[in-house]
């Protein structure tokens, strides 16, 4: 890694590296190009980044010239993050999805039930998780828009199916794919210093279906033949066994803090809809969040909450904590 990168470099690298559609993606790099400091030591990477710009820039005149979008599908980031759903077909995707939220994907014992992608809003306490149904990956068969959907997702949760024999290979089958692109799963999320464009997405591994007798004994099978360093969660997608584990995992892998709001004009803060922030953002992040005149024109702010004393005054880049109070003054 070249030394000296900029915090505003290693913020567009992220998004970048999150990018869910070309357009998005030449932005970022655009910005990244921008942001780099220019000396002999990051000139590897200046020219790789020239060389991606002018790769996306051509991607996207023929995406808009036949019309057909390689990375297509965007469904907006809702809640406080996003984790996508993986796995081979009948590994239980929708059941999972059934089980965690509102959302009413068709399931069924046959393969190729799931067509296009699907979310619905997971509850953790008072904050809701978008969770993303998908299409299964097998060795022939891999929708390109999953590319910007496990890119841009948080956290991909990798379901095996324990109900068949052929679980495992299905699930080898999509991590055998993914290592053939550049959207791949990991331990940890990150851009690989080498090669600019080559995503990892964080995992957790889900075993589906403990209920069933032989799942025990694929599940050590797994184990001996798909050896990998993700966190493991098994579960019962339809009896239930092992989802409030999973369900907090998923929240606390995002490292949020929620904060409410408050008028200074009203007595009592908004309880109903909390805001949510990266552990480590500020008040001047928040005030942002709610409006860019806001940030700009932020005189103090007041805190409410564990780390100080109620209504204690702060500055912009007082770091909020998790059930914060917050008045913003301008
Ligand atoms: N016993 C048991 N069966 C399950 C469980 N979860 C899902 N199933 C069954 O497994 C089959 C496939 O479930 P789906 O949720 O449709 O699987 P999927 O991964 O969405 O499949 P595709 O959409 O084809 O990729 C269905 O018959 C479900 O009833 C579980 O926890 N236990
Ligand atoms: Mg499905």
């Amino acid at each position: 890694m070249p030394a000296n990168l900029t915090p505003q470099y290693l913020k567009a690298e992220e998004e970048y590296r999150r990018a869910g559609t070309l357009e998005e993606e030449l932005k970022w790099l655009q910005v990244m190009l921008q942001e780099i400091p220019k000396h002999k030591g990051t000139d590897k990477l200046q020219a790789e980044l020239k060389r991606k710009i002018s790769e996306a820039k051509k991607q996207l005149q023929s995406e808009r010239s036949t019309g057909r979008k390689t990375r297509g599908i965007r469904i907006p980031r809702q809640g406080a993050g996003t984790a996508v759903l993986l796995g081979g077909p009948n590994a239980g995707k929708s059941a999972f999805l059934r089980s965690m939220t509102r959302a009413t994907p068709e399931v069924a014992p046959y393969p190729f039930t799931t067509k296009a992608p699907i979310p619905g809003m997971m509850p953790w306490e008072d904050v809701f998780v978008q969770l993303i149904d998908t299409p299964p990956i097998t060795a022939d068969y891999f929708e390109p828009y999953m590319h910007g959907l496990i890119r841009s997702a948080d956290l991909a949760l990798l379901l095996v199916d324990l109900g068949s024999d052929g679980g495992i290979e299905d699930c080898q089958a999509v991590l055998e794919h993914l290592s053939k692109t550049k959207t791949r799963l990991s331990a940890q999320s990150y851009l690989d210093e080498e090669d600019v464009g080559l995503s990892y997405t964080r995992a957790f591994l889900v075993p589906n279906k403990v209920d069933l007798e032989e799942a025990a004994v694929r599940l050590e099978l797994l184990h001996e033949l798909v050896p990998l360093d993700f966190p493991e969660y098994p579960i019962s997608a339809e009896q239930g066994t092992g989802l409030e584990a999973l369900r907090d995992a998923i929240y606390r892998s995002l490292d949020v803090v929620r904060v409410y709001s408050k008028l200074p004009t009203a007595k009592q803060p908004d309880l109903q809809r909390p805001f949510t922030f990266r552990r480590g953002s500020t008040v001047l992040d928040m005030a942002e969040e709610v409006h860019k005149e806001l940030a700009k024109n932020l005189k103090f702010a007041r805190v409410w909450g564990s780390a100080v004393h109620d209504g204690t005054v702060v500055k912009g880049d007082y770091v909020l904590q998790d059930k914060d109070v917050v008045e913003l003054h301008v």
